[in-house]
């Protein structure tokens, strides 16, 4: 059975992107492939976290990652620190990541440009914990949205350095990323990607909002004046994510949504987007709750890590041996 990894950082509540983006493919995916879903709370530390608010949002990212329909009978779940040889492999991997590598990735990029003051190492250095986390398991595919495409890129290069530098030691993992829902975009800004830390509370639904809250934002989305319904990402881009929203979580296209509504106004689309999302939160929070109520959490995170340990641990070892870190 081919092997599948991903993780999410709940650096605050997770995202409507973050459902279409990743999430719902690692329930997909659970029946044809072995998954490995972790949360990733070490990098959720290379920005500063309220200590009680980020542990709250690690228990809802495992609960969210239930409520969707993970199943930890046929996948692994557990926290990115339960298992410390991630920590390990990171370390190990920045010593084969030029600095020249890491100043190409577009996530510090954006943030450096932005003028974001107190940068930390932690951020810059993050995709070679990323390459850790990935390849501690040799996963055949790691499903992401279109930003962590450069990541995994350069996981792939980290790992065909060291393979090179000593003997095959890691498989080379390929980015997996959806057609439609590879980058749901702001509401209020659609040339924005939906984050979590996204400034404008109206720009990002989140997977916890009131469904009365997030039907708003969609009714309040920024679209366009052309006055007229077409899947046209370019010219209309705001219009384009609300038909990709829809699309993603109806199983449809955004050309064929936009086929059905041509000729309606933009109001009635909202209107549609609003129940598609609005149903989707609904069941969501629905099974969150009964998740939280049945006190699962801390014993699928236990499982899970133990199960994630034995595949790690093996690695960490041929990795420590080649490189000669230890003297037996
Ligand atoms: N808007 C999005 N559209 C599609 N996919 C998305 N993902 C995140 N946002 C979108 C995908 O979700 C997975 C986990 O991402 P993450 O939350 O660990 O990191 P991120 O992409 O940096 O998320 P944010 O919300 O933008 O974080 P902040 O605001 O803290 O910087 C990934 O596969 C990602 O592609």
């Amino acid at each position: 059975m081919k092997r599948m990894l991903s993780g999410i950082k709940p650096t605050g509540s997770l995202t409507l992107g973050n459902y279409i983006g990743a999430l719902r493919h690692f329930v997909e995916y659970q029946d044809e492939y072995e998954v490995i879903a972790f949360i990733a709370n070490l990098h959720c530390i290379t920005v500063y976290q309220e200590p009680k608010e980020l542990r709250k949002n690690l228990k809802d990212a495992v609960a969210l990652y239930l409520a969707a329909g993970l199943d930890p009978q046929k996948a692994t779940i557990f926290l990115q620190t339960d298992v410390p040889e991630h920590a390990q492999l990171g370390y190990i991997l920045a010593c084969y990541t030029y600095l020249g590598e890491l100043n190409r990735m577009t996530q510090f990029k954006d943030k450096m440009a932005k003028g974001e003051q107190n940068l930390t190492a932690g951020l810059y250095s993050y995709p070679c914990l990323m390459a850790a986390d990935i390849l501690l398991y040799d996963p055949d595919y790691v499903p992401v949205g279109d930003d962590q495409k450069q990541h995994v890129e350069l996981t792939r290069d980290i790992a065909a350095r060291f393979n090179n530098k000593y003997s095959p030691t890691f498989k080379l993992p390929e980015p997996l990323s959806a057609k439609v829902g590879a980058r749901i975009m702001s509401l209020s800004d659609p040339s924005r990607k939906m984050s979590k830390s996204d400034p404008s509370n109206n720009g990002c639904i989140y997977l916890l909002d009131d469904p009365a809250v997030a039907k708003n934002k969609i009714m309040r989305a920024v679209t366009d004046s052309y006055g007229e319904i077409r899947a046209d990402k370019e010219k209309q881009p705001g219009l384009y994510n609300l038909l990709e929203i829809a699309a993603s979580l109806s199983d449809t296209t955004p050309e064929a949504l936009a086929l059905e509504f041509s000729g309606k106004g933009y109001g009635e689309l909202k209107k549609y987007v609003a129940e598609v999302v609005c149903s989707s939160l609904n069941s969501l929070q629905e099974r969150y709750r009964e998740i939280l109520a049945n006190n699962v959490i801390e014993d699928v995170l236990k499982e899970g890590a133990e199960k994630a340990h034995r595949i790690a641990y093996k690695k960490l070892a041929t990795v420590s041996r080649k490189v000669g870190l230890e003297i037996r």
